[in-house]
């Protein structure tokens, strides 16, 4: 058991940081602090001199730093409220309480990355009820060995499951995502005060569009499948034949898969055109039980259609193809608690095939290679800096991009003038401003956890990633491989030059003022016969960080971009 708990840490290099960000940290002495006022939010501005002495200064020091910028100490006083299960919707919560006053009776067993979809509707009809619950977090198979405590309630290991402590104190155990949700919802009904989630028994034409609805993701569901997980087949002739045949002569070409796929698709628009507001019903001012079943596939179609097909569903053609499917998911992107789960296309590409197998590249050739480029960070663009403001494929400020605490300490407000609000946009807000925050909130969590992820970081080396158990399918995973321990130190300051870069204060001077000391930091003080291994170690580190097991996109984004800063300096 002891081992299994050591194996159990090291999964999770990230989510380890949460555990130590818990404790009380020592606050960073008056002398190397300076504070002033900048607008209406207080800043905190570190002496370059801590820039420069990275390989002196401890992680302690950096975490002390981190607490000390406004969205680290936000993000600190969050993570004593995760704990005592009163924050805000969090991917590596494990309890919540909604107001309760005594330990919840009900336990859901689901995966720690946030990369099961069925997990992640069920955690989204939670939140929106606002039921008491703890939460087990468990690996995927792909991710490595489930706890034996689980299998002994969960044979099949399947996720998410349910276990209900009964008034006599029996324990039963539910599987089955759409089981437990409806379970979840009949016991906490409108009476008592919980949101209505489903139609009424006595509306019998709703609860038929539920039923219709209900099928109608699973035909979606199934045309999904084919279109990415199966050689996609010949496309319909030249490029405008089936264009013309409808009398569209522009139409480029398009297999069967992907025209019954976006055919499905149009019948999913329809129905949620049918209502007045953004979701598939309209007697609820919030998405309901059905909205919560599509939506996790949804994205995971959003990731794949753009990565594998060149489909991007969220273009400005496809906003006009489809206009209801963009409205329900730019209401969803609005939602803080949505945002709490939802990954970014580079995890879902990474997180699908471990699940559904190997994703077949087809679809719109051009677009296809644009955007495998851009998603995985290899556009010279989406990952490297200078980064600009917004992405090209994935908007950043639909809804609020970081934690609403992080942008309350940030002083950043949403488009409707209301500081760190959800259910607005934040694509007016101020590009520095907002780029501090999104950087801050990284250096934060490498501060947090530094000697774990520099360990991992060091599994990139030449003698790193022998893994002596044995292979699991995700590549972001990657659970039983070892460091390079040789290369561990000096990863280990690299990863402090990053770091301190990260948390610069004073807007762009003094963050290009940071980023020149990181790179001088890191030709002086990496030897150049490591620095070839120390920039491989930052790039196995880069290619695994995930949205939002690690940071939200807007903030992950900022340290796969100086990480490859530093690459670029190594190499
Ligand atoms: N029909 C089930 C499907 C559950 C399911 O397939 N879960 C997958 C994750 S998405 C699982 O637990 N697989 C085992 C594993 O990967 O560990 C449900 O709706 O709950």
């Amino acid at each position: 058991m002891a081992r299994m708990h050591v194996a159990w840490r090291l999964l999770v290099p990230f989510l380890a940081a949460e555990v130590n960000s818990f404790s009380s940290r020592p606050s960073l002495s008056s002398s190397k602090a300076i504070s002033y006022s900048m607008g209406s939010s207080s800043f905190t501005n570190f002496p370059t001199s801590l820039a420069m002495s990275t390989t002196t200064d401890s992680w302690e020091t950096l975490q002390s730093a981190a607490s000390n910028t406004p969205v680290g100490s936000s993000l600190d006083e969050e993570s004593a409220s995760r704990t005592a299960g009163t924050g805000a919707a969090f991917v590596q919560n494990k309890l919540r309480l909604f107001g309760a006053d005594e330990k919840p009776k009900l336990t859901l067993y689901r995966d720690h990355a946030g990369w099961c979809p069925y997990c992640q509707k069920t955690m989204l009809l939670i939140e929106e009820k606002r039921i008491p619950i703890n939460i087990e977090l468990v690996p995927m198979r792909s991710y490595g060995d489930k706890p034996e405590s689980f299998l002994r309630i969960v044979p099949s290991g399947l996720l998410p499951a349910l276990l209900v402590e009964t008034s006599d104190g029996r324990k039963q155990v539910v599987t089955e995502s759409q089981v437990i949700m409806e379970l979840l919802d009949s016991w906490h009904p409108v009476e008592d005060g919980f949101k209505q989630m489903m139609p009424s028994e006595e509306d019998s034409a709703s609860m038929q569009r539920y039923r219709q609805l209900s099928n109608l993701e699973r035909e979606l569901f199934s045309w999904w499948c084919t279109l990415i997980f199966r050689p996609e087949g010949p496309s319909f002739g030249s490029p405008g034949m089936l264009g013309k045949l409808m009398g569209k002569s522009s139409e480029p070409a398009m297999s069967g898969a992907m025209s019954g796929f976006l055919e499905c698709l149009e019948k999913v628009d329809n129905a949620l055109a049918s209502t007045k507001g953004p979701w598939f019903f309209d007697w609820a001012e919030h998405p309901t039980m059905i909205d919560f079943i599509y939506v996790s596939h949804v994205e995971r179609m959003l990731a794949s259609a753009a990565f594998w097909k060149g489909l991007d569903l969220r273009s400005d053609k496809y906003q006009q193809q489809f206009p209801a499917l963009n409205a329900w998911l730019d209401a969803f992107e609005k939602r803080e608690c949505y945002l709490a789960f939802k990954s970014d296309y580079y995890t879902h590409v990474k997180d699908i095939p471990p699940q559904y197998g190997p994703g077949y590249d087809g679809g719109f050739e051009d677009e296809r290679i644009s955007f495998q480029k851009n998603i995985s960070g290899k556009d010279g663009k989406s990952w490297t800096l200078p980064l600009s403001f917004d992405d090209d494929v994935q908007p950043l400020y639909r809804g609020p991009p970081l934690p609403l605490c992080a942008l309350k300490a940030a002083g950043i407000s949403g488009d409707n003038g209301e500081l760190a609000s959800e259910g607005t946009s934040y694509e007016k807000a101020e590009p520095e401003q907002m780029a501090e925050a999104c950087r801050q909130m990284a250096g934060w969590k490498i501060a947090s956890n530094g000697s774990a992820v520099a360990k991992f970081a060091a599994r990139g080396g030449p003698e790193g990633s022998r893994n002596p158990r044995k292979g699991f399918g995700a590549e972001l995973a990657d659970p039983y491989a070892m460091s390079d321990e040789k290369l561990i130190p000096s990863v280990e300051t690299a990863l402090k030059s990053v770091c301190v870069a990260l948390l610069a204060q004073g807007g762009p001077s003094a963050h290009d003022a940071a980023l020149n000391e990181m790179k001088d930091n890191l030709q002086t003080q990496i030897s150049k016969d490591q620095a070839r291994d120390v920039a491989s170690s930052l790039a196995y580190l880069r290619d695994r960080i995930g949205v939002p097991r690690d940071l939200p996109l807007a903030s992950a984004r900022q340290l796969r971009a100086h990480l490859n800063a530093a690459i670029d300096v190594l190499h």
